[in-house]
């Protein structure tokens, strides 16, 4: 049906935003076979590491006393803090509120000890298909460590999946710590020795090969700190021209780079220490000029990359830039930079991936986004309605799919 004005548009983009089955390309959930790996629930949700930073801001309480605190007294500790002494208009705070609201639950009751007695019957498998109704998100994708020795043994255990779950691999220690992990590639069979021959180089993209196929994963991906560049005389660098690029290319997965992250500005807040840089982005033009039959995925932590980046997306068909991430997974910030993008490359973009670590927050990172991302539509539709141009309403609907996920699988399915 032909859109004929204001009021029809916001109807029919409402209605296809409101609707859209999302496919979230960047998450730390796990599904059920990985345990406790997976976190839900209003405790884990109120300990979320973006709540300990800010609590920490507000009490003279040592870190270590913190840390030695159990997860209720924690939660306590961060509700009174942030939430009842406060009031909870931080971005991490609103979303608690939000995940609470959208459970039907009595937030301004401020009862926290109401809230955990609605989880207290809940199983993890109820919790799962009721979140994913009430978020509308159809797959998210994991991020897969097989570094880490407790999710790596379900891999090779009785890993049974969840077809709503995709598994992406991460690859942060062989890129960023060679010196301190080839040792676990020698145990784990690979005849690899820290430098970096061309034995060790083929045993490298077997691993990484063999871990595509275990976890038939849909991507490989890195964070990466501000001064990560490619090329230069470092282990990282040639470890990804030697063997991230070519398996990459071979298998015909995206690599994602994850950039500008300044691991543990303040170690005393452990997993809420990390802080933000500025990246280069010649690198990542540097990568996709070399290497056109490749794919790479590309997230920059600092909002003074992300022109830069949009304009690198104009260069490169095989670049896909995805999410406003972490400090930039604000309504100020996702504004700017969906705005931004849709100026500069129209749909083929994600603009916005969840980052969820604990399951509960699909529910408030998708509910806030869908609202932004749809008023921008909204904004860009009508500049386009007001030349005269026409729209059908199938034809917002078709696009609303694509940025929420259909570019992303087509993008999957590309061959350069
Ligand atoms: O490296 C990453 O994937 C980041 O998203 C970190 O996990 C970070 O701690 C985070 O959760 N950001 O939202
Ligand atoms: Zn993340």
């Amino acid at each position: 049906m032909k859109i004929h004005n204001t009021y029809e548009l916001k109807k029919a983009v409402d209605n296809a935003v409101d609707s859209v089955k999302i496919t979230d390309v960047h998450t730390h959930l796990f599904t059920t076979d990985f345990g406790d790996l997976l976190l839900w629930g209003v405790d884990e949700l109120v300990t979320y590491h973006y709540l300990i930073a800010e609590t920490m801001r507000c009490i003279d309480m040592p870190y270590k006393a913190y840390w030695n605190l159990s997860k209720k007294e924690q939660a306590d500790l961060i509700w009174n803090t942030l939430f009842i002494e406060r009031i909870p208009y931080s971005e991490a705070c609103r979303g608690v509120l939000t995940v609470l609201a959208k459970l039907g639950l009595d937030v301004g009751s401020r009862d926290l000890n109401a809230y955990r007695e609605y989880f207290r019957n809940m199983t993890v498998e109820q919790y799962i298909d009721k979140v994913f109704e009430i978020s509308g998100v159809k797959t998210i994708v994991m991020t897969n460590d097989p570094f880490q020795d407790d999710e790596r043994a379900v891999w090779l255990g009785n890993y049974k999946g969840d077809e709503r779950f995709k598994a992406a691999l991460r690859i942060d220690p062989l890129l960023n710590d060679w010196h301190n992990h080839y040792k676990r590639l020698q145990e784990w069979g690979y005849s690899v020795e820290e430098a970096l021959t061309e034995e060790t180089l083929k045993e490298i993209r077997r691993f990484l090969t063999d871990w595509i196929d275990k976890m038939n994963a849909l991507y490989m991906a890195a964070s990466l700190p501000p001064n990560f560049t490619v090329p230069e005389d470092s282990v990282r660098s040639k470890l990804v021209e030697e063997c991230i690029v070519p398996v990459s290319r071979e298998k015909n997965v995206p690599f994602a780079m994850m950039i500008g992250v300044k691991k543990l500005t303040n170690p005393e807040l452990r997993v809420a220490g990390d802080s933000v840089g500025k990246g280069s982005i010649e690198t990542v033009e540097y990568l996709c000029a070399k290497y056109p039959q490749n794919k790479f995925m590309v997230t920059m932590l600092a909002r003074e990359n992300q022109h830069e980046l949009s304009v690198a997306a104009r260069k490169f068909r095989n670049l896909l830039i995805f999410g406003c991430w972490w400090f930039l997974n604000n309504p100020s910030l996702v504004e700017e930079m969906t705005k931004m993008r849709f100026e500069l490359l129209g749909s083929s973009v994600i603009p916005q991936h969840s980052d969820a670590r604990v399951l509960d927050q699909l529910i408030y990172k998708w509910s806030h986004s869908r609202k932004i991302i749809a008023d921008v539509l909204f904004d860009k539709y009508s500049d386009v309605l007001a030349t005269g141009w026409t729209i059908e309403d199938d034809e917002i609907k078709k696009d609303v799919e694509n940025i929420f996920g259909g570019y992303f699988w087509n993008f999957l399915e590309r061959k350069f």
